[in-house]
């Protein structure tokens, strides 16, 4: 009994190391724990319900495992239990994958609710975005796309090369950059502010780099900033 004792303080030190760890990531730039939308924050609620009900399931599996290995053989035949089997084979993964699968589509955004429209154009290695004002005059910027707070924004997204990802994690989730295609995501940030965003699927040497930012701004002041953004097209 002492020796267990010795071994369980012998594992507080790595496991509080691993929360503080963990805990650190949540606030980084581009983490999708530090939700800044509703889209994102139930993101952040499945992968909490993802993480912890799998550290259940394996809890559940390693006392099992266990029950198994310390029962004595009572000198019976061993019995198949098929009840067992379906239920925890089939039964139970199933309705796991079919709750989290309706859990999850609860986070797709509603795009319908969106009045403003933003086009994105991904590049190796930038983002190309244009805004179209109601007087017809069209401005754009370079690896930076303003949008106004609390308000929905449709993102149509498109691609020049090969397939790049669009990802603003602190926003929402991933949308596929396609040649040909026009795919559109909708964003929403409820405060002003700076998300930082990348893209999200390998693209070549310059894949990294290939960062971008999102700023909202106070909603009175947003078309005062699309208004002075260059009216030319431009290449960084
Ligand atoms: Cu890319």
């Amino acid at each position: 009994m002492r020796r267990v004792r010795k071994y369980k303080q012998l594992a507080y030190p790595p496991a509080a190391a691993t929360v503080l760890f963990t805990l650190a990531g949540c606030q980084t730039p581009l983490s999708t724990l530090d939700p800044a939308s509703d889209q994102a924050e139930h993101i952040a609620r499945v992968w909490y319900w993802m993480a912890w009900g799998s550290m259940a399931i394996v809890m559940l599996m390693v006392l099992l495992t266990t029950l198994a290995i310390r029962a004595r053989p009572q000198g019976q035949a061993p019995r198949r239990n098929l009840g067992l089997l379906l239920g925890g084979g089939i039964l139970f993964p199933l309705t796991v994958i079919v709750a989290l699968i309706i859990y999850a589509y609860g986070a797709a955004p509603a795009s319908s609710e969106a009045r403003i429209h933003i086009e994105v154009s991904a590049h190796r290695w930038w983002w190309d975005v244009s805004y179209s004002s109601p007087t017809g005059e069209d401005h754009y910027s370079v690896n930076e796309i303003h949008i106004p707070a609390g308000t929905p924004v449709q993102i149509t997204l498109t691609a020049s090369d090969v397939i790049h990802s669009f990802w603003v994690p602190r926003l929402g989730g991933k949308m596929d950059a396609i040649p040909g295609r026009r795919n559109r995501l909708t964003l929403e940030a409820r405060q002003p502010g700076v998300y930082e965003g990348t893209c999200a699927e390998y693209c070549g040497v310059g894949h990294a780099s290939m960062k971008f930012r999102v700023v909202a701004h106070d909603p009175e002041q947003w078309p005062k900033t699309v208004a002075a953004l260059s009216k030319t097209r431009r290449a960084p």
